[in-house]
């Protein structure tokens, strides 16, 4: 499986990473710390709204420069080892640990997205043995996110979270025949999906985003507005790698890595 790894900097730590992390001598007052995501769909990365962690993984922070650091799963470090991403081939250099409750709250600027800087909001379901642990939240056009950013501003208190860190302002960024503009918010009514538990039936609404999405959608927003998806995937991919704001990260398919190591 091919990822894009996105380059989200963090430009407000919370107050709790802030704070275990200064304290470690390792990282650089000044060092630039880039949260993670892996997606397969580079081209909704307009519609990017907030950043998921799972509250709780514990996430690695990785030395790849004297000032760039990347906070991702010891699982996807693994990976990204074996791939050139690092300094030195094959090793990794792990200055520290954080549990993704600590991150919650933190503030990271999303490359592409017309929100520029946005929230870290909690996800349970994120998996520990897939991509790199954390998830872009693309309301628009991921059932998934949607289901779980209205859970989120539901039910704020109960998740710990501000309201107002949870971005339910949605930005139309993919159009198709068959769903409109809000493909994701469309399928979770069509599906009668009403909260991120209905696994069987979100699972059926992201294929169908994700086919829909591909075959007849046309981009209504960006430099490839009118475009169709099935071209447009590709431009925009190409420009994140230039750009310096991606890279390519994969994973070996069907198994999962061991976490042990
Ligand atoms: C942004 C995005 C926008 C995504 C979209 C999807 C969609 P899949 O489909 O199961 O192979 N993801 C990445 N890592 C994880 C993880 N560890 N746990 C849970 N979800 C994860 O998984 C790939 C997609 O699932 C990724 O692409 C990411 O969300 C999320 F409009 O990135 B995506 C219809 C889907 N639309």
């Amino acid at each position: 499986q091919e990822y894009i790894a996105l380059k989200c900097k963090v430009a407000r730590l919370s107050a709790k990473a802030q704070a275990a992390i200064a304290s470690n001598s390792l990282i650089p007052a000044t060092a630039n710390i880039f949260m993670i995501p892996a997606t397969l769909r580079p081209e909704t990365m307009y519609g990017q709204t907030n950043l998921f962690v799972s509250p709780s993984i514990a996430y690695g922070i990785f030395k790849v420069s004297e000032t760039d650091f990347y906070l991702v799963t010891d699982r996807a470090a693994r990976n990204m080892a074996f791939q050139g991403i690092f300094t030195t081939w094959g090793t990794v250099t792990k200055v520290m640990e954080i549990i993704g409750s600590d991150l919650i709250g933190s503030v990271v600027h999303a490359p592409l997205s017309s929100r520029g800087d946005i929230y870290v909001i909690p996800m349970d379901t994120i998996k520990e043995t897939k991509g790199t642990g954390l998830v872009t939240s693309v309301p628009s056009d991921s059932p998934d996110d949607y289901a779980m950013v209205s859970e989120l501003h539901k039910k704020s208190a109960f998740y710990g979270i501000e309201q107002d860190w949870v971005c339910l302002d949605i930005l139309p960024i993919i159009e198709t025949p068959e769903y409109g503009n809000m493909i994701a918010p469309t399928l979770i009514k069509k599906l009668k999906i009403n909260s991120p538990k209905d696994e069987r039936q979100l699972l059926e609404a992201k294929e169908l985003a994700y086919k829909t999405g591909f075959y007849s959608g046309k981009m209504v927003f960006g430099p490839f507005a009118d475009t169709p998806v099935q071209e447009a995937k590709a431009l925009i991919r190409h420009q994140l790698l230039e750009s310096g704001d991606a890279f390519v990260y994969c994973e070996p398919d069907g198994s999962v890595v061991s976490r042990s190591g």
